[in-house]
């Protein structure tokens, strides 16, 4: 194992950085580039303040923290200095003349999960910790440790029902089956449904930590882009009564209630045999498809063969009806709509929340709430393979029963990390930032 040496600060200036060292070799390094400003032993857990020094002499105080035991699982020393890129580079070229390597991508976190002191679960929570865009999203990452624990009961019932089904082929008499299979199918039934709900909360646990795109649509003049200033705070797109205003996409990124939504205002739609225009509804089109919310905008009293259009084509998408202009038109608005005044603000606030609860609905307990793409995937093939057993209990028989739970016991083995393949590893830990 390499010791491995890297900022775990961003590069800029700030009041402080910090620079990590972990490994095997770490106390060699760091005698070569601290000298503590009082003698004395290096005691684990303790801060002492330090010079730092490379081949040409002292270049900083610091405060350093040694560790016999850190969060890798080796020994390990965290550096406080100075927070100017100039003297953290100058730490990190220290260490390495000393022997050290620069550590890859989350390869800190990457040693604390080989070294048994964090699940793969676990490290995936640092991740999100560090990329999470609103409060709830902290949440879900402050909750990583307990999903951890609810995914190692999930296996735990995996295995004993793997475990009676092994038994049935090696004792084929019968005498160690203690389940019937109406008690096995029941239990694997609920598993199956348990893996499912789990990997559906990733929809909301994604918009919580990464955020939503949100699209506005409707006819020419609804007040898309006037409702698209209201909503991110100031007057970012044009606003005209001339119909076919916004020809291209305009994208803001703001903060609707906690969440951090990237607001997308398109071209409004009319027939139109001007190029440019079609292109920019074309273009809009395409980019709305990746929306995870859509605001139908209807102008108040409008009620046109396109507004009819237009709500026809987005019924099957998550959508909120807006009928704008009630300042202008106070006829009744259809079931469920918002109704808005982009003039008055009127209705604002109500259609924030709207927005707010139809993203990440009413909020679920965080420890059931799955922050990455890749936990949900291994938890839907945990339920495929439930349910592949249930099917095979029925049909093909006791062996492909337990083939189908033996997969599934590796899905859940990939998501926890105790699967700790290199490749499972790799895939992961690419995306982590350096130093972490
Ligand atoms: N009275 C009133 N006028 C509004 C309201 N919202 C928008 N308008 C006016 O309606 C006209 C069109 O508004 P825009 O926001 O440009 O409409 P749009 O949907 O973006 O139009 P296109 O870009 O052409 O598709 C402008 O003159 C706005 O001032 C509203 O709530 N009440
Ligand atoms: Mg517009």
């Amino acid at each position: 194992m390499t010791t491995i040496v890297a900022a775990a600060t961003v590069p800029g200036r700030a009041a402080l950085a910090l620079v990590r060292l972990s490994g095997p070799d770490a106390a060699r390094v760091r005698d070569a580039v601290c000298r503590p400003l009082v003698d004395g032993p290096w005691r684990g857990g303790r801060a002492r303040r330090v010079e730092l020094r490379d081949a040409t002499g002292p270049f900083d105080d610091g405060v350093a923290v040694w560790t016999t035991r850190g969060y890798t699982g080796e020994p390990a020393l965290e550096v406080t200095l100075h927070g100017n890129p100039l003297l953290v580079e100058r730490l990190v070229a220290a260490c390495l003349a000393n022997g050290a390597v620069l550590a890859g991508p989350g390869e800190f976190t990457r040693r604390a999960v080989l070294a048994g002191r964090l699940s793969l679960v676990e490290a995936e929570g640092v991740d999100l910790a560090i990329r999470s865009t609103s409060a709830g999203g902290l949440e879900v990452a402050r909750a990583a440790p307990r999903l951890s624990q609810t995914l190692d009961a999930l296996r735990d019932e995996v295995l004993a029902v793997t475990a009676e089904l092994e038994a049935r082929l090696d004792y084929p008499g019968d005498e160690l089956a203690l389940e019937d299979d109406a008690s096995l199918v029941h239990t694997l039934d609920a598993i199956a449904a348990r893996s499912r709900a789990l990997a559906e909360t990733h929809r909301v646990g994604r918009v919580l930590v990464e955020g939503a795109r949100v699209a506005l649509v409707g006819e020419v003049n609804a007040g898309k882009s006037s409702l698209f200033n209201r909503l991110v705070g100031r007057e970012r797109a044009l606003v005209s009564d001339t119909p076919g205003t916004t020809r291209d996409v305009v994208e803001t990124r703001c903060r609707l209630g906690d969440l951090e939504v990237t607001l997308l205002d398109t071209a409004g739609e009319r027939v139109t045999d001007d190029p440019i225009e079609a292109a920019g509804l074309a273009l809009a089109r395409e980019l709305v498809e990746g929306a995870d919310l859509l605001l139908v905008v209807l102008r108040a009293g409008a009620g046109t063969p396109t507004e009819a259009e237009i709500l026809a084509r987005t019924a099957g998408r998550p959508r909120l009806v807006v009928v704008n202009g009630v300042d202008q038109h106070d006829g009744p608005v259809p079931e469920g709509a918002f109704a808005t005044s982009a003039r008055t603000g009127d209705g604002l606030e109500a259609l924030v929340a709207g927005i707010v609860r139809t993203l990440v609905g009413h909020v679920p307990d965080p420890e059931a709430i799955v922050g990455t793409l890749r936990q949900a995937e291994h938890l839907r093939a945990l339920a495929e393979a439930c349910e592949g057993a249930v099917e095979a209990l029925e049909l093909a028989g006791v062996a492909v029963a337990a083939d189908e739970l033996v997969h599934g016991l590796a899905a859940v083995d990939a998501l926890t990390g105790a699967d700790t393949r290199e490749d499972v590893l790799d895939a992961l830990f690419a995306r982590f930032c350096i130093g972490k």
